[in-house]
């Protein structure tokens, strides 16, 4: 009898983690598949636009080279995926109002050379 009950709490046991984690997981889900819908609203599948916004969290700033390395969410306007990447900046951008691990904001636009550089750039609060 004291066996049966102890097998039997140690089976529920087990089960709560992998029933959170299964919430969880769910719940990411929903939230990026939320964000891509509101992308394919503002923008028709069209061949690359010049300019784009997207949202990522700055790892580290070059004041002196004028480039940021950034995480960003998928850009689909461009068919870009999550990615960490280093990209330059205009002079239009204060690399001064941002550090490393602020989520911003951020637009590029293509430049005559066919790279991308970020032309704003703001701090989300
Ligand atoms: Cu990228």
């Amino acid at each position: 009898m004291r066996t049966l009950m102890m097998s039997a709490i140690a089976a529920v046991v087990l089960a709560m983690p992998a029933m959170a984690e299964e919430k969880a997981m769910d719940h990411g889900k929903l939230a990026g598949q939320k964000m891509m819908d509101h992308s394919k609203m503002d923008h028709g599948p069209m061949a690359k636009p010049v300019e784009a916004s997207g949202v990522g969290v700055i790892n580290s700033v070059d004041r002196e080279k004028g480039t940021i390395n950034i995480t960003h969410e998928p850009m689909p306007e461009l068919g870009w995926p999550t990615m960490t990447m280093d990209m330059p900046v205009t002079k239009r951008v204060d690399l001064g109002a941002v550090k490393p691990g602020d989520q911003v904001d951020f637009k590029v636009k293509l430049g005559r050379d066919k790279q991308y550089r970020v032309m704003e750039m703001e701090a989300v609060k």
